[in-house]
């Protein structure tokens, strides 16, 4: 077993050093080294105080989240935090990095903190479907209140350690070296000889709450507001509750049985499988270490248009240089204009400072002509949806691009390979497919060639996540891993309205399964002519959304789409005018309308697109189904608390699923919607899409 906990005796204080890579998880060989190391220090007459540190990047980052699910291994977090709080000698934890989860509940179980300038801290697990399970939820309250403590327990985003200072999270902020000043820290506060204050037994900043809890609930209302069907918030703030309502031992007590029932859940299991799969997505098979991704100091953008200034946005938001390429003063005065406002808008709403928003303007530079991209080391372009233009731009990027630039395409559905042979470096020419706003979307298709190459390849999934994208890889093929999906569920849409369904109806299923938004508000959102035109330009056709934007029904830009939106508001209305011309359309079209239940739109709308993914599996498009997960949590609002397509196939079990598309492929008449051969080889098999990692993924 590693030795992954060491100790030395700094004169009279015992420095306890955790070293368990890449985060220090606080796994059962670090708590079982942590109880010995503790115990030794007590005993240890010599010993006045005792500092708790970590080697590495970071303080401990949480509980080890592999071994969730597992059966628990003595000692437990508790058992640790117990033997602190029982040392009797001033305890300091000395943090830096991302001090998260477990590792602040055993921070906050020491008497003091010191911390490094720019040490996140946080309680980060709801985002795994959980609650803080160490005391976190009656220790933190304890110390920053229970308001304060609410937010940052429901959100479970952590805070910059100038808010902690402030709040007295933290007790010092560490100038130079943090060991040495929290050796001094301790060493202080043993010589004070002032009585040990355990954090448990602190009341002083529960009272106020105790005494008027209206501002507390109001606060829990508020976070609560937009986690309809999630388990983890609403259990976070009973728990936190607890903390002014209950003696500390009652509250722990709550928050581990809370706790148990949450991590013993499907919600929780299924944020699991999200986070490890996220990682698992930047793992490409043929892409060892020996491949280096290639340097990126500056970028380029071609197309100044609403997704070419989001990717410009994108890049200097994290401080590299990008060039925004036009080819003419308008459209990039344009450009540049929306950039401006929407990060004056960012500085107004104290999202980032002005002065930040100055320095990243400063990052961009407007400029008119493809020739000014000649210094890019990554150049992505992001023009007009048509193949010959792109063509065009591509073979002009051979004459400016310099030797080992990138040469990414924006596109969503077209080529990339078509595209890659307009130049003579087709191993450098990639898809980098953002999601709009390209500035706020975490999703980033990277589509790889047939002969692109692996260093570009490497270089793309790098670049994505230094400008804070979740980027996973996609093969060439018509709507990439995403569109591809979800063009199943648009033409199933289609179908359900012209078969008896309302669009508030379908829309409203949608979103009480978990996502933000129904396809028809989204269509809306979107602009319906953008698919009008790609149908149009493909030959194909959609009954009802043609005849809308024949009527010149676009959505929210012309006030009226599948639904009617009031002047200057985004609130869809029903409007009967849609009804009609539904039902003259199913009419038309000779189509019987019937009454439709949410468990059939709901089956309708998601198991064609898990058909389809499983073809996009079989194909090897996507690498694993992982990844498919990914793209849908990041990309198209599934919630992640039911793990994303895959998982959620899973879950249902890929019998049931494959029942229902042979049930729907009868009703509708569209073979498309029979099984696809990977999903009935699997359910016949009785296995899960989870068992199926093709071609030697990770
Ligand atoms: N347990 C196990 N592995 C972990 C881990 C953890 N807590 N955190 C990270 N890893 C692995 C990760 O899978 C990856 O592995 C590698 O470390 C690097 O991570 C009782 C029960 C800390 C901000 O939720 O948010 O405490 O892919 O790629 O981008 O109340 O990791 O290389 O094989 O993400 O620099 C609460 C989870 C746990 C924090 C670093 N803690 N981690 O981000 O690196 S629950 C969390 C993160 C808990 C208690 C409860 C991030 C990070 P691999 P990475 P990064």
């Amino acid at each position: 077993m590693a030795n992954v906990v060491s100790s030395a005796l700094e004169r009279d204080v015992a420095v306890i050093t955790i070293d368990n890579p890449p985060v220090n998880a606080l796994g059962h060989a670090v708590r079982q080294g942590l109880v010995g190391a503790i115990a030794t220090a007590k005993a240890d007459a010599v010993v006045k105080a005792i500092v708790i540190a970590c080697a590495g990047r970071t303080f401990c980052a949480g509980a080890d989240i592999t071994e969730f699910g597992k059966p628990a291994k003595a000692p437990s977090l508790a058992d640790v935090i117990n033997a602190i709080e029982g040392v009797g000698k001033p305890v300091v934890a000395a943090v830096h990095g991302t001090t998260l989860g477990g590792g602040l509940e055993l921070a906050l179980a020491c008497h003091f903190r010191v911390a490094a300038p720019g040490t996140r801290l946080g309680l980060p697990e709801v985002k795994l479907g959980i609650l803080p399970g160490a005391g976190g939820t009656q220790r933190l309250p304890r110390v920053i209140g229970s308001e304060k403590a609410l937010a940052a327990i429901v959100s479970g985003e952590p805070m910059p350690v100038e808010q902690a200072l402030t709040d007295g999270l933290v007790d010092r902020s560490a100038e130079g070296d943090l060991a040495v000043a929290a050796i001094a820290f301790a060493r202080e506060a043993a010589a004070s000889g002032k009585p040990l204050r355990l954090v448990r037994d602190r009341d002083d900043r529960l009272a106020a709450t105790r005494g008027d809890r209206s501002a507390f609930d109001k606060a829990a209302a508020a976070l609560l507001a937009r986690k309809q069907g999630q388990q983890a918030p609403a259990a976070c703030v009973k728990a936190v509750a607890n903390a002014f309502t209950l003696p500390f031992d009652e509250g722990l007590a709550a928050e581990r049985a809370l706790f148990r029932a949450l991590l013993d859940g499907d919600q929780s299991r299924a944020l699991r499988h999200i986070f490890f799969a996220e990682r698992e997505a930047n793992k490409i098979p043929g892409l060892g270490p020996a491949v280096q991704a290639r340097d990126v100091v500056t970028a380029a953008v071609i197309g100044a248009g609403t997704m070419g200034g989001g990717i410009a946005m994108c890049f200097a938001n994290v401080g590299i240089p990008v060039t925004l390429v036009d080819t003419a003063a308008e459209p990039l005065a344009r450009g540049m204009a929306t950039i401006e406002k929407n990060y004056r808008n960012t500085a107004a709403r104290g999202g980032i400072t002005s002065a930040e928003a100055d320095r990243r303007l400063k990052l961009i530079t407007g400029k008119v002509g493809n020739e000014n991209v000649a210094k890019a080391d990554i150049i992505i372009e992001a023009v007009f949806e048509e193949m010959d233009l792109k063509r065009r731009i591509f073979a002009e990027l051979d004459a400016h691009a310099k030797p080992g630039a990138v040469l990414a395409t924006n596109t969503s559905t077209l080529d990339v390979d078509e595209i890659g042979r307009a130049t003579k470096r087709p191993g450098d020419v990639l898809g980098m497919h953002f999601f709009s706003p390209a500035n706020v979307m975490r999703l980033l298709e990277v589509v790889r060639g047939k002969a692109t190459a692996p260093d570009a390849l490497a270089t793309a999934m790098a670049v994505g996540r230094r400008i804070a994208k979740v980027p996973v890889v996609s093969g060439v093929c018509y709507g990439f891993i995403g569109n591809r999906m979800l063009h199943k569920r648009s033409v199933e849409s289609e179908r359900l309205i012209l078969e008896g369904a309302a669009p508030e109806a379908v829309d409203a299923a949608v979103v009480a399964f978990g996502f933000p938004m129904g396809p028809f508000a989204m269509g809306d959102l979107a602009g319906l002519d953008v698919g009008w035109r790609i149908r149009k330009s493909r030959g194909a056709t959609a009954a009802v959304a043609d005849a809308l934007c024949e009527a010149g029904r676009f959505g929210q830009k012309t006030g009226k789409g599948y639904y009617l939106y009031d002047a200057g508001l985004r609130t869809p209305k029903p409007d009967p005018e849609v009804a009609k011309l539904i039902e003259a359309t199913s009419a038309r079209l000779g189509i019987k309308r019937r009454a439709i239940g949410d468990q059939e739109i709901i089956e309708r709308m998601l198991y064609p697109m898990i058909n389809e993914a499983a073809r996009i599996l079989d194909e090897g498009i996507a690498l694993r189904p992982g990844d498919i997960d990914v793209v849908w949590v990041y990309g198209y609002g599934w919630p992640a608390w039911r793990g994303g397509p895959m998982h959620y196939a899973d879950h249902i079990g890929l019998p049931n699923i494959a029942e229902r598309l042979g049930h729907y492929a009868k009703q509708t008449g569209d073979a498309t919607l029979a099984p696809a051969a990977l999903l009935s080889r699997l359910a016949a098999e009785a296995k899960g899409f989870a068992s199926h990692n093709p071609k030697g993924a990770a």
